[in-house]
């Protein structure tokens, strides 16, 4: 998309090009060159790109986002051909020189590799590639998530009794939706919430002249941390407390339709109050989440394993067990609260008629 003139976009067409990443910018490209290889490499790769841009008066016009981007990759404005409006440099225009970038800095380095002698070769050799939109994003959100003092909780859950309801409900599946372990753990999540309810809320930090406060959330708009071609996406369910399980499914399915098709809306991504990350439909036993920063508590489940177990009478007994790993905001929740949750949780997922008694 592209802006008029801002009083901004006048600034930096009056200052040199090299300020536009400012003066201090740590993504200066000579530096990232300089991490992969000779200084001399990387200016003949660049100058390629300098050789075919314009050099037009609004050559070094553009929008805030797209400075941004520029800022984010290293790049110097005065280096990109811009094919917008007047020569404008846009969003398009920089990742196209940053892709001819990458690709000519990776040339020499594809074909040394071949060259060199595994086996006797010890040298290093790097290379500096710019991360995704989505990397790019979990970059910002997880380093603030991280502020949050974290505590983490685990468990060994029975799904003994689930994996059986499971299988025998989708071989009975009349429209051939099937149910996964996730399905069910998410309504016993919300089910528990309607006990600890300041698990679905979020923290208000305050400041100096106000206190923090804890916001109370009504609806259980559940998180799903999704594995996508993108990358790790987090839509929610919405009102999960309102949802059948078959009901949850289906979501579930929807969501992750749109997320393979890299279609999910502002409206899926957004609004979360509590989140599951499934890892176990991986691999995986154990799994540290981190925090959604606008959510107190997440969820994180390993792979079911079967492993011999003691019945009450002593008896040697096949059992199927998952690892929950809960992760919570310990400036808001201590550790009883959260274990009561887990407790709860648990119990609902090891007696699934219970759950189903909690039903409306
Ligand atoms: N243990 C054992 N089996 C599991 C399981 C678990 N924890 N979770 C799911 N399964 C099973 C399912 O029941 C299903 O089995 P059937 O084919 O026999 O029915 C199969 O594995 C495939 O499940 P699925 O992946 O299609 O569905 P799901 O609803 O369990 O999970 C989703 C959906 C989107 C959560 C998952 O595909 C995914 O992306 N997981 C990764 C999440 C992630 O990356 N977390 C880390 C975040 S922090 O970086």
């Amino acid at each position: 998309m592209q802006s008029e003139i801002s009083p901004e976009d006048e600034a930096v067409l009056a200052s040199p090009p090299e300020q536009a990443g400012g003066p201090n910018s740590p993504q200066q490209p000579q530096r990232a060159a300089e991490s992969f290889q000779s200084k001399e490499t990387f200016q003949s790769a660049s100058q390629d790109a300098v050789d075919t841009a314009p050099d037009g008066k609004h050559a070094s016009l553009t929008t805030p986002a797209v400075r941004g981007i520029l800022k984010a990759q290293g790049v110097n404005i005065a280096d990109v051909r811009g094919t917008g409006k007047d020569d404008r440099v846009l969003k398009e225009d920089v990742y196209k020189f940053v892709a001819a970038r990458d690709d000519k800095l990776s040339k020499p380095f594809q074909a040394s590799a071949g060259r060199r002698d595994p086996g006797t070769d010890q040298a290093q050799v790097e290379k500096t590639i710019a991360l995704t939109p989505v990397q790019s994003q979990m970059f910002k959100t997880m380093t603030r998530s991280l502020n949050i003092p974290h505590f983490l909780y685990g468990d060994e859950v029975d799904v003994t009794s689930l994996s059986t309801l499971r299988r025998r409900l989708n071989l009975q599946a009349a429209n051939g939706q099937k149910l996964s372990f996730l399905h069910f753990i998410i309504k016993a999540v919300s089910l528990a919430l309607e006990d600890f309810p300041t698990l679905n809320a979020r923290v208000e930090a305050g400041s100096e002249r106000q206190a923090p406060k804890l916001v109370m959330r009504e609806k259980h708009n559940i998180g799903i941390a999704m594995d996508t071609p993108q990358g790790l996406l987090v839509p929610n369910i919405k009102n999960v407390a309102s949802r059948s399980i078959l009901n949850i499914g289906a979501e579930c399915n929807r969501l992750q339709e749109r997320a393979k098709d890299g279609k999910l809306s502002v409206t899926d991504l957004t609004g979360g109050t509590i989140t599951v990350s499934n890892i176990g439909s991986i691999g995986g036993t154990y799994v540290a989440p981190v925090l959604v920063q606008s959510e107190v508590a997440i969820l994180g489940i390993g792979k079911a394993k079967t492993v011999p177990a003691f019945d009450d009478q002593d008896r040697v007994i096949k059992k199927d067990i998952m690892s929950f790993s809960w992760s919570a905001d310990h400036r808001v929740v201590d550790g009883a609260t959260m274990a009561r949750m887990g407790e709860r949780v648990r119990a609902f997922i090891e007696e699934p008629g219970m759950m189903m008694a909690r039903l409306r």
